[in-house]
């Protein structure tokens, strides 16, 4: 029952929502800055830091690496190459200040004891131009040691769920949340909020749907917390209509890109045909971004998703073709059954590092990668601000690179004052990845304490919103002890719904009206206002929602959350009248790309206020030629 619970209250300068990639940046970097100043940084994490966020299983790559200190690539290339990959529509400053501080983020990486594959000559091997290969099972776990020693466990609080922002007006001044291993609830209060929450899995009906219940690509545990969080301090969010579809083995979405990028293989439908050659002239109705190289991530997509609406699938990766033909390159017999052993355990350990479940339905299936092809597929949606999605919070940007209008006093603050966000949490500076979201926590992090040290008065609380933020969020233990003995399964029940129904109601509604994997990702105005109108009558039951225990409490504000997620995503897809990213979502009455009237940001706001949301346009400014 709620009213057991006890109520803590911590006091803390910066508060680190999250101990993710970003989370553990900011934390080093934080550290830093606030000894300096003898400030306090609190961190807080819904599970534990050393295995938390998407790279919980580790990962086999670092997909973002620039490489100035050789002079392999400039930033220009950088902020070029991730414009073209979002068909134009990204934040160059924040791309820019981001690659110009990864490379030194990965150094530390290594510095910590990340191994990083090395050729003969002691450089580092690339995947492909920006990515580079690791033994990276224990990535997480390097990662969050560093953070833990810069800022100290005892100021580390893990397992605690955050819900809610505590507001001031339109300042940011904590945030509320329950410990999911005991009764009690949390009060954070600080000066400066860093949200670095990841981004949303879940929110549509994934292609698993009994079998394989919950296995996603992007980790089902990011559940659109930073989403959430944001939109409810009333945050300007941006590109919520751009999820990501990644292409992954299919069933259990084992990476791709070692594949396409180091082992250089193709991908042929059932009837032999390379979708990426037969459908080539597609990409002329996408210029100029059909004729970019790399062809964006989405256009591939697109190609791939013509053959498989025709009825030519399955897709297959050609891996035993891939590596028949470096074998063959190795040379002599001897030299050629070398490289096949390399390739072999190259292959492996590319699930093993960070999709073990691949590498288990490959052992399944009695897959050798160097005899059978292995189908891959397009994924479910999700929203990833650091991939090649771009949703988030709209954020500003660095002074000496941001546009006027994209800068407001604090690099990486929100529209909320003293409100920070990174990694998946920050909107329109895609393809940051792993060490460009730790990148990006750092530079929040220092923004973050010089707002402080700016701005270091005492925040006021209303006693009375608190208890409100505690009584709402704690309602559906009430709601489940109240009516559980109304019927004979606790699964049902006319008083209310468990999390889980309300997950899939909300994935239907998802995948029937936004364009999920079951409509082929085609969604148009009539479906998205039907989607609506159903999301309406979700968000009314979400009062009812009801948990027997912590655990499911959580689940139902995930849930929750996921919503929100799914609202801003429907309503800007409603609002971008044209179709830009035909492999993410393709809108059927609006089927063509309109350079004129929507070469712009969508963005938009929820005013918790007035219960409204706002739909703007922002313009693109290119700082790069
Ligand atoms: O290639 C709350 N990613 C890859 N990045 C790479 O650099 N190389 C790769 O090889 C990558 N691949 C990949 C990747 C991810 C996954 C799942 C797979 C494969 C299978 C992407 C990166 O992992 C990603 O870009 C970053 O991790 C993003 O960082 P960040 O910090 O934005 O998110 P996070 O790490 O998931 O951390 C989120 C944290 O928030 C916590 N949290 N805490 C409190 N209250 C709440 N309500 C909370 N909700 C969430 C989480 O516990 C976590 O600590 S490849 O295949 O694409
Ligand atoms: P993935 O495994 O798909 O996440 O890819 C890892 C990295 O390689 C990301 O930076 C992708 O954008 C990139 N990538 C994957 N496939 C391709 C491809 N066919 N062409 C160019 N880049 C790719």
């Amino acid at each position: 029952m709620k009213s057991n619970f006890e109520v803590k209250e911590v006091n803390t300068d910066l508060l680190i929502l999250g101990g993710g990639m970003a989370a553990c940046g900011a934390a080093v970097e934080a550290s830093y800055w606030a000894k300096k100043h003898g400030l306090k940084v609190t961190l807080v994490d819904k599970a534990a830091v050393d295995r938390s966020g998407a790279v919980a299983m580790g990962l086999s790559a670092i997909n973002q690496y620039v490489g100035l200190r050789d002079g392999q690539n400039t930033l220009e290339d950088y902020v070029k190459y991730v414009r073209n990959d979002l068909m134009g529509i990204t934040r160059e400053d924040l791309v820019a200040n981001i690659a110009r501080h990864v490379d030194s983020t990965v150094h530390l990486f290594e510095k910590w004891g990340l191994p990083i594959w090395k050729d003969e000559k002691g450089a580092y091997v690339h995947e492909g131009r920006w990515q580079l290969m690791i033994n990276g099972e224990s990535y997480k776990v390097i990662v969050a040691e560093a953070a833990k020693n810069a800022i100290g466990m005892e100021n580390i609080y893990e397992r605690i769920f955050i819900v809610a922002p505590i507001m001031d007006g339109n300042t940011c001044t904590g945030a509320v949340g329950f410990s999911v291993r005991e009764e009690t609830f949390y009060v954070f209060k600080a000066k400066a909020v860093l949200v670095a929450m990841g981004g949303a899995v879940h929110v549509f009906k994934p292609r698993s749907s009994g079998e394989g219940l919950g296995r996603a690509w992007y980790p089902p545990w990011n559940s659109g917390s930073s989403a959430y969080f944001t939109l409810k301090a009333g945050a300007e969010m941006t590109c919520q209509e751009v999820r990501f579809i990644p292409v992954r083995f299919k069933d259990a979405y084992g990476p791709v890109g070692a594949w396409f990028l180091l082992f250089k293989s193709r991908a042929t439908n059932g009837m032999g045909g390379d979708y990426m050659v037969e459908r080539k002239p597609e990409l002329e109705n996408w210029i100029p971004y059909g004729h970019v190289k790399p062809v964006p991530a989405n256009l591939r997509n697109w190609l791939m998703m013509l053959d498989v609406m025709e009825g030519k699938g399955p897709i297959y990766m050609r891996t035993e073709e891939a590596i028949g033909k470096i074998v063959a390159e190795a040379g002599d017999e001897k030299a050629a059954k070398k490289k096949l052993k390399e390739l072999e355990s190259e292959a492996w350990e590319d699930f093993l590092d960070m999709t073990i479940s691949q590498a288990i339905l490959w052992a399944a299936q009695n897959i050798a990668p160097d005899q059978i092809a292995s189908e891959i597929a397009a994924a479910e949606p999700y929203f990833i601000g650091s991939h090649s999605g771009a949703s988030g919070a709209w954020v500003s940007g660095p002074k000496d690179l941001a546009p006027d209008d994209y800068y407001w006093g604090y690099a990486n603050m929100s529209t909320v004052q003293g409100l920070f966000c990174a990694g998946d949490a920050s909107g329109a500076s895609s393809h940051k990845f792993s060490s460009g979201s730790h990148a990006e926590g750092r530079i929040a992090a220092k923004a973050a304490v010089d707002f402080i040290v700016d701005n270091p008065g005492e925040r006021k609380y209303d006693a009375k919103v608190l208890e409100d933020l505690k009584n709402e969020i704690l309602c559906p233990l009430d709601n489940y002890e109240t009516n559980y003995q109304k019927t004979s399964d606790p699964a049902i029940n006319p008083e209310y719904i468990i999390p889980k129904m309300f997950m899939f109601r909300l994935q239907k509604i998802m995948d029937e009206y936004a364009g999920g994997v079951s409509s082929q990702f085609k969604t148009s105005k009539a479906l998205l206002n039907r989607g609506l109108e159903l999301l309406n009558f979700l968000r009314e039951d979400s009062k009812k929602l009801a948990a027997p225990d912590l655990h499911e409490l959580m689940r139902c504000w995930e849930n929750v959350q996921r919503m929100w997620q799914a609202e801003a995503h429907v309503r800007t897809m409603l609002f971008r009248e044209e179709t830009r990213w035909p492999g993410y979502y393709f809108r059927s009455d609006t089927p063509k790309m309109d350079q004129e009237n929507w070469k712009v940001f969508a963005n938009c706001k929820y005013d918790p206020s007035a219960d409204k949301w706002e739909m703007m346009k922002r313009p693109i400014h290119q700082i790069v030629d």
